[in-house]
Formats: C-alpha cells, sequence, structure tokens
C-alpha cells in the first residue's frame, strides 16, 4: 500500500486564466487539507516550446504568486520549481528508456501542439508525458489533480508505472495514479469557441479569463461571451448540441460549487442577458480578489523565492531518496 500523496503542476507560461484555476488550482487548495501534497511549478515542461528567459523568470514569480493567492499554503504544501530538482529529468531519462515510441505517437496533446509541421516540434514536446511521468512518480504519488485535457497523459503515466514494475520485477514499486478531475466541469473552454479549450497561448485575449482581470474587463468578457438564441433550459439534455451554454452554466456552477442541474433549476427559462450579469458578479467575486493579491504577491519577490527555495529543499529530500532506490532497482550505480 502507497501511501497516499498528491502531485500536479502548472506551467509558468503566463496568462493563468480561469481554465488553470476551476480546473486545477481550486482542487489543489481543496486538497491541502486531506492528503500531503506536492505541488510543482512545471517550467522544464515549458520549454519545450521556446520561452524568453526574462519572461519565464517573471512568469516564474508570477505563478507561485498565484498558488498563494489562490489559497495554498506554502507550510502545509511543498511548492517549488521542477528545475530546482533534478532528480526530475534524471527520471525522465529513464522512462525515456521504459515508454515505447507508439506511445508518445498516441498522444493528441502533441498532435494539437505541434501542429501541421510535427517534423519541426521539439523533440521535448513529444517526451513531454514521460516528464509528466517521472514529475508525478519521483514523488510515488498516487492521487493527481489536473483538468480534463490531461486524462490521456496520466493514462500514460499509469502505463510507464506498470511496465517499469514489470520489466523490472519490482512489485508495486510504482504506485498507479489515480487523476482528480473536476466533475462540474472538468474542461472550461474558450469564451469565443465552446469547442476550443480556454488557453493561455490562445491570440484573442477575449477566449479567456485571465486571473489577473480587474472587474470591468471580466464584465466585458462574459457580456460578449459567444451564446446562442434559445433561452438557458431546464434539464441537463437541453445543453446538448450548444457547447458555448453548457460552458457558462458549467462555469457558474463550478464557482458558486453546485451542480449544473441547480443552476438549470435557477435558470430555466431565462434568457442569457440575465444569466450573464449573475455569472458576472460570481466570477468578479472569486476571481478579482486572487488577482488583486497576486499583484500584491508580485511586488515582494524575495518572499515568493524563499518560497520556492524552502519547497524545492522539501522536494529534493524525498526526490533524491527515491531515486537511489530507482537506480538500485535498474542495477545503476550513483557515486556521487
Ligand atoms: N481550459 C481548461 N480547463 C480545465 N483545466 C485546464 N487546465 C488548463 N487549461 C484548462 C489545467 O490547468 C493545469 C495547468 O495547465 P498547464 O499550464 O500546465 O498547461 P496547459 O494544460 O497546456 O494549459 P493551457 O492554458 O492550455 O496552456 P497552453 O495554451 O500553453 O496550452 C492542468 O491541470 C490542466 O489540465
Amino acid at each position: 500500500m502507497h501511501k497516499k500523496r498528491v502531485f500536479s503542476g502548472v506551467q509558468p507560461t503566463g496568462n493563468l486564466h480561469l481554465g488553470n484555476y476551476l480546473g486545477a488550482i481550486k482542487n489543489f487548495v481543496e486538497l491541502q487539507n486531506k492528503f500531503e501534497c506536492v505541488y510543482c511549478i512545471v517550467d522544464l515542461h515549458a520549454i519545450t516550446n521556446h520561452q524568453d528567459p526574462k519572461d519565464l523568470k517573471s512568469n516564474i514569480l508570477e505563478t507561485i504568486a498565484t498558488f498563494i493567492a489562490s489559497g495554498l499554503d506554502p507550510e502545509k504544501n511543498i511548492i517549488f520549481n521542477q528545475a530546482s530538482v533534478s532528480a526530475h529529468s534524471e527520471l525522465a531519462w529513464i522512462f525515456n528508456c521504459v515508454a515505447r515510441i507508439g506511445w508518445m505517437n498516441r498522444m493528441t496533446q502533441f498532435k494539437e501542439k505541434a501542429g501541421v509541421n510535427k517534423e519541426n516540434a521539439s523533440v521535448g514536446l513529444l517526451v513531454y508525458p514521460n516528464l509528466m511521468a517521472a514529475d508525478i512518480l519521483i514523488y510515488k504519488a498516487t492521487h493527481v489533480p489536473v483538468g480534463e485535457d490531461q486524462k490521456q497523459h496520466l493514462e500514460l503515466t499509469r502505463d510507464i508505472a506498470k511496465k517499469f514494475n514489470n520489466d523490472f520485477k519490482c512489485g508495486n514499486y510504482f504506485p498507479i495514479v489515480e487523476p482528480l478531475i473536476p466533475k462540474e466541469i472538468s474542461r472550461v473552454m474558450s469564451l469565443r469557441d465552446g469547442k476550443k479549450k480556454m488557453s493561455k497561448s490562445e491570440d484573442s485575449d477575449q477566449s479567456r479569463i485571465n486571473l489577473k482581470d480587474d472587474k470591468d474587463i471580466i464584465d466585458k468578457k462574459i457580456k460578449r461571451a459567444k451564446t446562442d438564441n434559445n433561452p438557458i433550459p431546464s434539464e441537463i439534455n437541453g445543453l446538448e448540441n450548444r457547447d458555448e451554454a453548457k460552458n457558462l452554466i458549467s462555469i457558474f456552477a463550478s464557482l458558486n460549487g453546485i451542480k449544473v442541474s441547480e443552476v438549470l433549476k435557477e435558470f430555466g427559462g431565462k434568457n442569457f442577458s440575465t444569466f450573464k450579469n449573475k455569472l458576472s458578479e460570481s466570477a468578479v467575486e472569486k476571481i478579482c480578489p486572487i488577482g488583486n493579491e497576486i499583484k500584491k504577491l508580485l511586488k515582494d519577490k524575495s518572499y515568493l523565492d524563499q518560497i520556492l527555495e524552502t519547497g524545492a529543499k522539501r522536494a529534493d529530500l524525498i526526490a533524491k531518496n527515491n531515486l537511489k532506490e530507482i537506480y538500485e532497482i535498474i542495477g545503476l550505480t550513483k557515486f556521487t
């Protein structure tokens, strides 16, 4: 039996948005009172696409500020950046040798991110899921809170753990992780296109609510969010084939911690303009305090650095010890 431990990460690629919050960070905060949690700013994942070094540095600080502003306690949780703990990269190399090329080729995120010019994508982007598996398994984490877009990568993490345990006949050395995906909204969609996920890299800022947006901006973005001409349905099946409507209703449910069915009970038969006013109120109430706190925390960079340094030392202790065991299982000797 493995000790229950949560691990998750967020890339420091700027523009953290409502999707990152409702899909992942909000869940991180809830879990901190139930599990031992390790939360990582996955800066090595960020460089699978070119990052300006100055932007990367400031985005790392902004991500840690977002964690703290959202309610993560840096003493209760281990919070650090991935580049500080070299065991992640070492285990990723081992997993490059465990995972099969065919597994990588099936990853839909690679296909989406590499686009049409696959040959020109970095090798790092292709093997990104192996590093993600290493991030999780170096801590022998058992539970991983993520948005639905990461589900396939977690299935791969499970496959890698099983293959490693099997190849090296080491019982259940690596746990088979369980994804923790939010129920009411597993994937927050773009405000401009209900078929696309809300994303940092989308060109149009109107497609997402950034955690640092102020009240007026949030209000405007929600008022302009795409909907259809039909009123809000009273039953869930009335949301079928209405991606934009479903998205806004689900966002409201998630922001207020209620079920989609309850939202439909309250707003069924009403038009979207009434609903959008309420949605905007909820978003402003939940997001603006976080945005204001992020801005405040960013003024004290040494405080943020100190959290990262302490977290890195705590993470490194666990990771180094596990890496030593892993090397022994494989038959590798580390003389340093
Ligand atoms: N739209 C989303 N809905 C629900 N969850 C989401 N997540 C991201 N977008 C949504 C979750 O947020 C966590 C951190 O994600 P990430 O920053 O590591 O990378 P990402 O998934 O690639 O985020 P973006 O915004 O989509 O970035 P780009 O545009 O660079 O691709 C993860 O748990 C993720 O599931």
